[in-house]
C-alpha cells in the first residue's frame, strides 16, 4: 500500500482541497451537526479509539487453501457461524489495483456516495476529494465511500472486473430477479479511520461476506438470538454522546460489556487486510475502521439462508416476492415449495394478500384521480385554462366533465363512474372545504418521490368514499 507521504505528494496539498465540496457534503450527510462541530468530541486526539481489542470468543481463521466449498458448507453455513477467510483476496486484481494511487489515478474524476440526505438522496463527490479528505480529515466520524454502484470507466465497469465471488457464496438466489429489480448487494468501501458500520443485521435476512484489500476493520458480532435492546445498548448512551460507530465502540459497548458480564454473547475481533469475513443471516454486526480502509462487501441469499430471506422478503417487499415466487417456480420448484410452506405455516394466502393489496391499489388510484380532477377544476375556476384543446367553459356543465375525465383511463367502468360521481358533485357543490382536502402537494405530485418506489403508495391519500364527498 502507499505510505500518506507519497499519496499526498501525488495528490496535493491537503490544505489546499476544495472545503466547500466536502463541506456541502457533510452538510447534506448530517444535517444535524454543524460543520465546525465534526471533530467537537475529540476522537482524533484519543488514539486509544484505535486500538485494536483483545478478541473474544473465538472467530474461527482459516485459509481458503485449507477450506474447501463443502467444508465451508457443513461447518459455517448450514449452522451459521462467523468466519474470517484468509488468502482469497490476494488472488484478485483488486489487490494491486485498489491501493489508494491507482484510485486516484483511475477514478479521480468519477463521485462516489458518501452518505444520503435527509430525503435519502445519495450524496455524491468525486474520489479526488475523498482521497485528499481521507489523508487529512480530523472527523470524530468521517464520511464513509459506500457506493453500491460499480460506476463504468471508459463504458465497463471495471471495479466489478477487479474481484470475483468466493467459490464459497456462489449461489444467489436474487439473481433470478434481474439486475434492475434485485435489492442492492454489492457495495464498494472507502473507510477513512474512525469511520465504521453501526450495529445492525443485514436486511431480508441475507447473509454477507466482506473482502478487505487494505487497513484494519475492527469487528463485534452478536448471536441472531440477542435482542436488539440488548445490542443497541440505547439506554447505556449519555447526554451529548452522538451514535456513530467509534462512540459505539468507544463508549457503549465497554458499558454493555461490562453490564452484562459473562452473560453477553459476542464475538470480537480484528479483520486484517486480505481477508474476509463471512457474516451469517441474522448475525448482529458493527465495523470500526481502524486504519484508512478499501473493502468490497455483498449481500447474498443461498438454499441455507432461503427460508428465513423468503419470510423478511414476503414481509418487507410484497411485489419482488411476488415476482420471485414466481421465478422460483420454474427454475427453483423445491424452493417454491419451501416458501409455500413458510407461508402456511403464518398462514399467509398469497392470492388473497395480492388481491387486497390490488384493491388498496385501486383505491390509491381513484384518490389521486379525483384529486387530479379537482385540482384541474380550481385552475378552472381561477381562470387557468391549462387545456388548451379543451372546450370546457369551467362553469360545472357536462364539457367540463367530459375534458376531465380524460384523465381516466385504467380504471375499470365501475371504479370510473365512481371518480365521475365523485367529481360531477365537486362540480356542481363545490364545497370549499372539500376542494381544500385536495389541495396538492407542493410539488403536485400527489406526495409522489419521484426516486422511492414505496413512497408511491405510502404518501398517497386513502381514496375517499363518496359518500364522504357528496
Ligand atoms: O463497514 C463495514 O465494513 C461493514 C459493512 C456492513 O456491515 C454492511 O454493508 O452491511
Ligand atoms: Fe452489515
Amino acid at each position: 500500500m502507499d505510505g500518506s507521504v507519497r499519496i499526498q505528494e501525488l495528490i496535493g496539498d491537503p490544505r489546499g482541497y476544495d472545503a466547500r465540496i466536502l463541506g456541502r457534503a457533510k452538510v447534506k450527510c448530517r444535517s444535524d451537526i454543524a460543520l465546525q462541530d465534526w471533530n467537537v468530541r475529540g476522537y482524533l486526539g484519543d488514539q486509544t479509539c484505535l486500538d485494536e481489542p483483545e478478541e473474544h470468543g473465538g472467530i474461527a481463521r482459516v485459509h481458503t487453501d485449507n477450506l474447501s466449498v463443502e467444508e465451508f458448507f457443513q461447518k459455517f453455513e448450514v449452522p451459521g457461524v462467523p468466519l474470517c477467510i484468509d488468502g482469497i483476496v490476494q488472488q484478485w486484481p483488486a489487490w494491486k489495483n485498489w491501493s489508494l494511487k491507482s484510485l486516484h489515478r483511475r477514478y479521480r474524476h468519477v463521485k462516489f456516495r458518501v452518505g444520503d440526505d435527509d430525503d435519502g438522496y445519495a450524496v455524491r463527490i468525486k474520489m479526488k476529494y475523498f482521497l485528499r479528505y481521507m489523508m487529512s480529515q480530523t472527523d470524530d466520524s468521517p464520511l464513509y465511500i459506500f457506493d453500491s454502484r460499480f460506476p463504468k470507466i471508459d463504458g465497463s465497469h471495471v471495479l466489478l472486473g477487479d474481484y470475483e465471488v468466493p467459490k464459497y457464496f456462489r449461489e444467489d438466489l436474487f439473481h433470478l430477479l434481474g439486475e434492475h429489480r434485485r435489492p442492492p448487494y454489492r457495495w464498494f468501501l472507502v473507510g477513512p479511520k474512525r469511520s465504521g458500520s453501526g450495529v445492525h443485521i443485514d436486511p431480508l435476512g441475507t447473509s454477507a461476506w466482506n473482502a478487505l484489500i487494505s487497513g484494519r476493520k475492527r469487528w463485534i458480532l452478536f448471536p441472531p438470538n440477542i435482542p436488539k435492546k440488548i445490542v443497541k445498548a440505547k439506554s447505556l448512551k449519555r447526554i451529548g454522546e452522538d451514535d456513530e460507530p467509534v462512540d459505539y465502540f468507544t463508549n457503549i459497548l465497554p458499558r454493555l460489556k461490562q453490564s452484562m458480564g459473562d452473560a453477553l454473547d459476542y464475538i470480537e475481533f480484528v479483520q486484517y487486510p486480505g481477508e474476509t469475513v463471512f457474516i451469517p443471516g441474522g448475525w448482529w454486526h458493527a465495523v470500526l475502521n481502524l486504519d484508512d480502509t478499501i473493502a468490497v462487501t455483498q449481500n447474498f441469499v443461498s438454499s441455507n439462508n432461503f427460508r428465513n430471506c423468503w419470510y423478511q422478503t414476503r414481509k418487507g417487499r410484497r411485489g419482488m416476492a411476488r415476482k420471485w415466487y414466481r421465478e422460483l417456480k420454474s427454475s427453483h420448484p423445491h424452493l417454491a415449495t419451501v416458501a409455500d410452506e413458510v407461508n402456511r405455516m403464518h398462514g399467509y394466502n398469497m392470492e388473497r394478500e395480492r388481491e387486497r393489496h390490488h384493491e388498496d391499489y385501486r383505491r390509491q388510484v381513484f384518490a389521486r384521480r379525483v384529486k387530479v380532477g379537482v385540482e384541474k377544476y380550481r385552475r378552472k375556476l381561477n381562470g387557468v385554462d391549462l387545456d388548451k384543446s379543451s372546450s370546457s367553459s369551467g362553469d360545472g356543465t357536462d364539457s367540463d366533465w367530459t375534458s376531465l375525465s380524460e384523465n381516466f383511463d385504467g380504471l375499470d367502468s365501475d371504479e370510473e363512474n365512481q371518480v365521475g360521481m365523485t367529481i360531477r358533485q365537486l362540480l356542481v357543490h363545490p364545497p370549499q372545504q372539500q376542494l381544500d382536502q385536495y389541495t396538492p402537494s407542493q410539488n403536485g405530485t400527489a406526495g409522489y418521490h419521484a426516486r422511492d418506489e414505496s413512497c408511491r403508495t405510502e404518501h398517497l391519500p386513502t381514496a375517499p368514499r363518496v359518500s364522504e364527498l357528496g
